[in-house]
């Protein structure tokens, strides 16, 4: 049997030669961002990170405004994400982004929180994506001239949760809180959603604080640069300190 045996190593050569790009030209990443209204369309970051995410990469805004690491649970919507690695899976690789505190920290302590996220990252991880942890965005209210920063337990929360999973984290909540403060209380005022709303952010907004989620991601991930279209005027700008409108 002189074939089987000359053709088996033909064989595996050639598995060999189409197994080689498989594993340098991985499949795209399939972005699912959830959180709370910080995140979502019309006033979180994820539309304005959405937009510098490049083809054949894609994603989805999963935000729920005024959702907590429970309530996003119980109205179905992480059911929806589930559901949507599941169906991205062959195409693409998932990763889920997970990005809640401003309204947990109105309704659960610290450690229901971290456990909660720590629910979320394993569901994510069995369904076959990969999580990752965003500590929340800041606040843009001054006290004493400087950011008042009352997320920082659950800053310190987020990063926990992810460091005992072992998962990556971006730190969202101390990149924008330095850059509220360096860019001052008088130009933070742009990216009001509506007067007098410092937590929401407008177009403006989303497109600085996308920008910054995809340079920090970047950072943690710069096997994704391929997907992610640079701005570099504007992170210039926002690694400076210096006050950005989003027009760069
Ligand atoms: C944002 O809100 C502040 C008051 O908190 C107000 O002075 C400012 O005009 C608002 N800016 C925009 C662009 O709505
Ligand atoms: C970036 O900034 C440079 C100089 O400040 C400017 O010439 C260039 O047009 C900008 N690029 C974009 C894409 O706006
Ligand atoms: C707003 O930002 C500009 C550019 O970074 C800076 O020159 C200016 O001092 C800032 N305004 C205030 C009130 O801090
Ligand atoms: C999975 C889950 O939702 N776990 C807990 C999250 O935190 C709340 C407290 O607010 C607990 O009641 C849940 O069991």
């Amino acid at each position: 049997m002189k074939l089987p045996q000359v053709l088996f190593p033909i064989a595996a050569l050639l598995g060999q030669i189409n197994a080689a790009p498989q594993s340098r030209n991985q499949k795209p990443p399939y972005f699912i961002l959830t959180g709370d209204s910080t995140v979502a369309v019309n006033g979180g970051w994820g539309d304005g990170f959405l937009r510098y995410v490049k083809e054949p990469a894609a994603g989805i805004n999963a935000g729920k405004s005024g959702a907590t690491t429970v309530s996003f649970r119980a109205n179905g919507k992480w059911d929806a994400v589930l559901e949507g690695i599941e169906e991205h899976l062959e195409e693409y690789r998932p990763i889920v982004t997970i990005q809640f505190g401003h309204n947990d920290q109105k309704v659960m302590t610290l450690d229901e929180y971290q456990s909660n996220l720590t629910s979320l990252i394993t569901e994510v991880k069995t369904a076959g994506g990969t999580p990752i942890i965003i500590t929340s965005l800041t606040r843009r209210t001054f006290s004493g001239g400087a950011v008042v920063q009352n997320l920082e337990d659950w800053r310190q929360a987020a990063i926990a949760a992810a460091e005992e999973n072992s998962i990556k984290f971006l730190d969202l909540n101390i990149a924008s809180t330095d850059y509220i403060n360096a860019i001052g209380s008088e130009n933070a005022t742009y990216y009001n959603l509506s007067a007098g709303d410092k937590t929401h952010l407008n177009v403006a907004g989303e497109t600085v604080f996308g920008r910054m989620v995809a340079d920090l991601l970047l950072r943690k991930r710069p096997d994704l640069r391929h997907y992610i279209i640079p701005n570099r005027n504007l992170s210039a700008k926002i690694w400076a300190g210096e006050f950005a409108t989003g027009d760069e």
